[in-house]
């Protein structure tokens, strides 16, 4: 038949994959063609990402999708999304200048202060709309200041702009992840210019901004060969950022006026809502939210929460500790479910998470110096997390609620996070709102979805893709249960 398929690039914290989807009227589905680890390299004293071993498990997975074409079909276009805020910096020739450095790295300690010393944190969010996160794209470029690396560089792509630009040779700026610099004005949708002039920040740095659904170029001969694909094969370009693209894929009635909230649960939790226009107060900024532009001219009012993080850092800590054999994390989630409800919450809000290593010690660690009990076993300190995880996005629910004046019905958790029942059901409760679950490729979904709509085979706006994912994707929902008063009283504890 005539059915088009498409190739979703995803690439997150914890691992990339390549998805195939097929979109059309009334049809949605997505098959895994690779999957590959994402695991950074600390060298000297940096955390970096592994970028070419990332970029080799594209090559793979763009071959493995041609693999699942029937026949000798032709890929009808590929997208490429990925976490926010990371970049490479290029010199004049295109060479890639070092390994683009990761947002855990410690080399933005003190970004704070040091970008009020250069504007006040009330103007720049009036200006930007975006949450202070020390790894905010400007954060990185100050902490990079007189660097030879930075003084070479000529040309700035973000992390999916860098994999379209090696795929195709063509330089842009998809807007949905530039919105995440720090650089861009949420209003108009364009750079910030007297942000970047106040920061010394070189905007010629960044190709043109491009929105999802331009056209993003075509996959190189070279590329072609090495993938074993029939071209022309055209790149467009999605919502590059993979909260973005996850978002636009949410199984809710509507845009944002659907009385929704979402929490996209992947190494990170970003719960809120979706907008038409960005939330400038005091109010939102003194609650950290940020404003980051979604498809379609959306805006996600949010929180970062820190999300499955802490619960991939115990695994890897208790992986390592046994050689290899930790406990598996469907075994921890099943003890976990068992374990005592709301004996100790964390802060899953604190910074101190942010950086990897010894994750299990620093749980209990703060569990002691707020005066709760310390988690007894691998089972226990799962619970925590999660039950401190559910309580974050209780939190920012009711935040998202208030600072944007919005009623909320029911919260959509999709991403890798749908998959673990117990934090879908724990959200439900703290929330004392239903959950509905999945999702879990949200991002890719919503990758495919603005490449489908781009090649014409669907139409409409976000409303229309959003009822294809309800109408054809797999959904548990959660009622909200328990007791309200314990979640009550945990939030008391952890924000005094
Ligand atoms: P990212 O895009 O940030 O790498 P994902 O959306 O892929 O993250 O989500 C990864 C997380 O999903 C894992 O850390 C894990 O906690 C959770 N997850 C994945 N598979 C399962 C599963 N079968 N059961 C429970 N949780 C799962
Ligand atoms: C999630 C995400 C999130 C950003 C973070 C850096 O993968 O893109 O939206 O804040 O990574």
């Amino acid at each position: 038949s005539g059915a088009l398929f498409f190739a979703a690039v995803d690439l997150g914290a914890s691992s990339g994959r390549v998805m195939v989807g097929t979109a059309g009227p009334g049809t949605l589905r997505l098959r895994e063609a690779h999957r590959f680890p994402n695991r950074p390299v600390r060298v000297g004293g940096t955390l970096y990402w592994d970028v070419l071993a990332l970029y080799r498990g594209v090559l793979d997975g763009l071959r493995a999708a041609g693999r699942l074409l029937p026949g000798p079909g032709r890929l009808a276009s590929v997208g490429i999304d990925s976490w926010a805020v990371d970049h490479g910096l290029l010199d004049a020739s295109g060479t890639l200048l070092g390994n683009p450095v990761h947002y855990r790295d410690g080399r933005t300690a003190g970004a704070a202060e040091r970008a009020a010393a250069v504007m006040p944190a009330e103007e720049l969010y009036a200006a930007t709309g975006l949450q202070h996160q020390p790894f905010n794209t400007l954060h990185q470029l100050l902490a990079a200041r007189g660097t030879p690396v930075l003084a070479a560089a000529r040309h700035l792509l973000l992390i999916p702009d860098l994999i379209a630009y090696w795929l195709t040779g063509e330089m842009g700026t998809e807007l949905t992840n530039a919105s995440t610099t720090q650089l861009v004005d949420p209003r108009t949708g364009d750079w910030s210019r007297p942000v970047a002039e106040a920061f010394g920040v070189d905007l010629s740095l960044f190709p043109p901004l491009r929105r999802p659904g331009d056209p993003a170029g075509e996959l190189s001969a070279e590329v072609l060969r090495e993938c074993g694909l029939t071209g022309p094969v055209p790149v467009t370009a999605v919502g590059s950022h993979d909260t973005a693209s996850a978002v636009a894929a949410v199984p809710a009635q509507g845009r944002g006026d659907g009385r929704f909230a979402y929490v996209a649960t992947g190494t990170w939790s970003l719960a809120g809502v979706e907008l038409d226009a960005p939330v400038l107060t005091e109010a939102s900024r003194a609650a950290n939210f940020t404003n980051e532009l979604g498809v379609d001219g959306t805006v996600r009012h949010l929180r970062n929460v820190m999300g499955l993080w802490p619960l991939q850092e115990c695994l890897r800590a208790w992986e390592s500790g046994a050689g290899g054999r930790g406990p598996r994390l469907e075994t921890l989630l099943r003890r976990a479910a068992k374990a005592p409800p709301l004996r100790s919450v964390v802060d899953a809000g604190d910074p101190g998470f942010l950086a990897p290593g010894r994750m299990p010690e620093r749980v209990a660690e703060a569990c002691r110096r707020t005066g709760q009990p310390v988690p007894r076993d691998p089972a226990e300190t799962v619970r925590c997390v999660l039950d401190s995880l559910a309580l974050a996005h209780r939190r920012a629910v009711a935040d998202a609620r208030r600072l944007s004046d919005r009623e909320v019905a029911v919260v959509h958790l999709v991403g890798g996070g749908a998959r673990n029942e117990l934090l879908c059901r724990l959200t439900a409760d703290a929330c004392g709102l239903p959950v509905v679950a999945g999702p879990a490729e949200a991002a890719a979904l919503g990758n495919v979805l603005v490449q489908a709509r781009a090649a014409g085979a669907l139409h409409g706006g976000l409303a229309g893709l959003r009822s294809l994912v309800r109408s054809t994707q797999p959904l548990r929902h959660h009622g909200p249960m328990g007791d309200r008063d314990a979640w009550r009283r945990a939030e008391a504890a952890v924000c005094g």
